[in-house]
């Protein structure tokens, strides 16, 4: 800090002086009146005069200034932070005791907080006029999870020569999901069943599904295009009553490999598509996986290997963007065994394990 004295006539003519020289952020610390020189002794006689004791503050330490802005972001934070858990207690302490145990299981199963916290408000605004989500209950938490995850809507084969895509991620189950629903759908309800290839990219691909076509005594075409897909369907699988159709795997990221996809999920030959999902995939990833593959406007969706994870919080928050029914579930390696039809009491089960009941 740099102090100075200054001294003048009258008080104004002395700050003016201290403005001039200090600017107008100076500090005016004291001032003092005195009577200079004088006759005899006698200070009446003297000069009055005025000092003025002026200070200015040193430049500001960028440095400094820059820390006590942090310390101040840092403060904010802190605040915003507990003012984020407070209102988080507030939200679990208001909860109806039971609801306050499946919505934390719920968010340990992975289901998204905000989303968790928007399905009770919701059902709040629906039950009552006050909007009181204290006052929602189990039956209330547990029917609406069910109405989100949907009813399950598995193959219909009630049409002559209908034919059903598979599309996914490489690796998702494809291949091994159209060798469980072919045995099923043959031998089980003994329709008679079809299966096609249009994986050409690898010849193990063609060799995995031709391995099951000769045990279960399933025969399997392999196409190159959608003019072949077309023909087989017109004459050597005329007769069919079901024909499922295993497409290539595609990393959600490989633009071209979908863009060949596309003819293979086109409305007007293919009676239905079902995207494969596996739920041991990352969030973000089935994100990406869903973002990627909405345009090739698949009609379900089918969970696979939902023997391989323990979180099963992706069954609600795929819900958030996409309301297309579930198909199937598969939860093993084993043909024909692994797969069921998607039921949503048993999503449900998946869901809150010994929360269920
Ligand atoms: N644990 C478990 N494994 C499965 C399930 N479904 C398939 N698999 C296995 O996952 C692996 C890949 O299965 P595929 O059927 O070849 O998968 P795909 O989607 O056809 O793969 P690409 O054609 O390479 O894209 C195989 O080892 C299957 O046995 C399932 O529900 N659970
Ligand atoms: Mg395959």
């Amino acid at each position: 800090m740099k102090v100075k004295k200054y001294v003048g006539d009258t008080i104004q003519d002395t700050i003016f002086k201290v403005k001039a020289d200090l600017g107008a952020d100076a500090i005016i610390l004291n001032t003092r009146k005195y009577t200079k020189g004088g006759f005899l002794g006698l200070k009446i006689f003297g000069e009055k005069k005025v000092e003025v004791l002026a200070a200015l503050e040193d430049e500001k330490d960028e440095g400094n200034e820059k820390t006590l802005d942090e310390i101040n972001d840092l403060k904010n934070m802190v605040s915003n932070l507990e003012r984020g858990w407070k209102k988080e207690e507030d939200f679990k302490e208001n909860l109806n005791q039971n609801v306050g145990e499946i919505y934390d299981h719920l968010l340990a199963q992975g289901v998204e907080k905000e989303y968790c916290k928007n399905i009770i408000n919701n059902i709040a605004k629906n039950l009552n006029e006050d909007e009181d989500f204290s006052k929602v209950n189990v039956n209330d938490f547990k029917k609406e999870l069910l109405r989100i995850i949907g009813d399950g809507e598995g193959i219909k084969t009630a049409e002559k020569n209908k034919i059903v895509a598979f599309i996914g991620p490489t690796g998702v189950g494809k291949t091994t999901t159209i060798a469980k629903l072919a045995a099923k759908f043959s031998l089980e309800k003994d329709i008679e069943v079809g299966m096609i290839t249009a994986d050409t990219y690898r010849i193990a691909a063609v060799q995995q599904l031709k391995t099951y076509s000769d045990i279960m005594n399933i025969p399997l075409k392999v196409v190159y295009n959608e003019e072949e897909l077309k023909e087989t369907m017109n004459s050597d699988f005329a007769d069919k009553d079901l024909i499922l159709l295993d497409t290539a795997g595609s990393s959600w990221s490989d633009k071209m490999q979908l863009g060949r996809l596309k003819s293979f999920t086109n409305k007007k030959l293919i009676d239905e598509t079902h995207l494969l999902l596996s739920l041991n995939t990352k969030k973000e990833d089935i994100d990406k996986v869903l973002n990627q593959f909405s345009n090739l406007d698949a009609d379900k969706i089918l969970l696979t290997k939902i023997d391989e994870t323990t979180s099963y919080g992706d069954l609600i928050n795929i819900r958030k963007d996409y309301d297309l029914p579930y198909s199937y579930i598969t939860y093993g390696q084993d043909v024909p065994d692994d797969i069921s039809e998607a039921n949503k009491e048993d999503l449900l089960k998946y869901l809150l394990g010994d929360k269920y009941e």
